[in-house]
């Protein structure tokens, strides 16, 4: 069976649990799985015997004013491709990660292949910035494969930096022993909400990006309608500007800002209705994740949303900054029962066949054993 080391950001994020619930699910399959990152993957809640992890230790030494943490990572990939004899080394998000192992691969002496996925911010946001963008043009067209999680992003990809490589489209998908729905009422009288009350959910890092703000207008005109909460899930830069505009519109007793969570299912499982109404996004897992929990989605027209949302059967696709639409289209939702019914069904249905943990991961092996075999040719 093939060794497979996976490179990823170990914090929360996205691209850091696509990379490690790949890996869980890449060692049940037989695959030899070796982690190199610099803190363990807060994903990596399990044991198995082929999966090992192997950390990467930046040198303090007083010369460096920047201790190099870039090259800390080629070293210990390096180290880690030549003793374990890793046939592939996958790297999620390009910034540096497919930098560093272009470099690792150089250094080392046994021939490994280098797989890098876009995740979105490394195109969108560093893929344009002109200090990094055509180290980042390097990596993706020194890897022997690139793999985006939309075509948006695969576009994206080529345009921006003109590169002609070819970008296979895996999507994202989820840990489907996770996200379910869970029909347990305890949990909105945890979270004090009615049993009556419509719950609408965002789920975010708190970034400019996701635009909290076009939430919050959206669901202050939804709660002049009908009986409703918000839950405001995560943390970020934004969360202090969130509670001020929350306070100003006097609709602090309709809002509960629930800060980093870890059971999100159970949030999801009382939830009616996901919004994401961000000014980018690549894929937007917080919707494929919702989804399998039977909550109907309403996101903006951008990037890879509209991959994940289909308009009219799991949700609604809205103009960004339209918060009127959006509004409109939260009431339609919760006003109509039987059109709600069947785009949570529908939503359930997508996550559990277009987006399959199967389904990707089989698309990623078949990736793995393609450039093995085209390099052989
Ligand atoms: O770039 C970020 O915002 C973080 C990044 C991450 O590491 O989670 O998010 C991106 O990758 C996710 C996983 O593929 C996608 O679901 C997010 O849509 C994407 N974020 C953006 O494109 C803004």
């Amino acid at each position: 069976m093939k060794k497979i080391g996976i490179t990823c950001y170990p914090t929360i994020g996205g691209s850091g649990v696509i990379a490690t619930e790949l890996g869980k699910l890449l060692a049940k399959q037989g695959y030899e799985i070796h982690f190199i990152t610099s803190s363990m993957p807060f994903r990596l809640d399990c044991t198995h015997p082929n999966i090992y992890y192997h950390e990467v230790e930046v040198n303090h030494y007083p010369v460096f004013q920047y201790p190099p943490y870039d090259l800390a990572l080629s070293a210990k990939m390096a180290e880690i491709i030549d003793r374990e004899k890793l046939d592939i080394l996958h790297v999620h998000y390009a910034m540096p990660h497919a930098i560093c192992a272009i470099l690792a691969r150089e250094i080392s002496k046994h021939d490994v292949k280098i797989v890098t996925t876009l995740h979105g911010t490394d195109i969108t946001v560093l893929g344009i910035d002109p200090t990094f963008e055509q180290m980042i043009k390097h990596g993706i067209e020194k890897s022997d494969a690139v793999t985006a999680v939309s075509h948006s992003l695969a576009m994206d990809t080529k345009r921006t930096l003109h590169i002609q490589k070819e970008i296979s489209v895996i999507y994202n998908f989820i840990n489907e022993n996770d996200y379910y729905k869970k029909n347990d009422p305890t949990i909105k009288a945890a979270f004090g909400v009615h049993p009556d009350e419509h719950v609408i959910i965002h789920i975010s890092n708190f970034r400019k990006v996701k635009r909290i703000s076009d939430i919050i207008y959206t669901f202050n005109k939804v709660v002049k309608h009908m009986n409703a909460k918000l839950l405001l899930v995560g943390d970020g830069p934004e969360s202090s500007r969130a509670h001020e505009l929350v306070e100003k519109l006097g609709i602090s007793d309709r809002v509960l800002f629930l800060g980093k969570q870890k059971k999100i299912s159970d949030l999801l499982s009382i939830s009616d209705i996901k919004l994401l109404l961000s000014e980018q996004e690549s894929f937007g897992l917080v919707l494929l994740e919702a989804m399998a929990c039977g909550v109907p989605c309403i996101g903006t027209n951008v990037g890879g949303i509209p991959e994940v949302i289909t308009h009219n059967e799991t949700g609604y696709l809205v103009e960004l900054g339209n918060i009127d639409e959006a509004a409109n289209r939260v009431i339609h939702l919760l006003k109509n029962k039987s059109t709600h019914a069947k785009f949570a069904q529908t939503a359930v249905l997508n996550a559990q066949t277009k987006f399959h943990s199967n389904e990707i991961v089989k698309q990623y092996i078949d990736l793995y054993d393609h450039i093995e075999t085209s390099m052989k040719e």
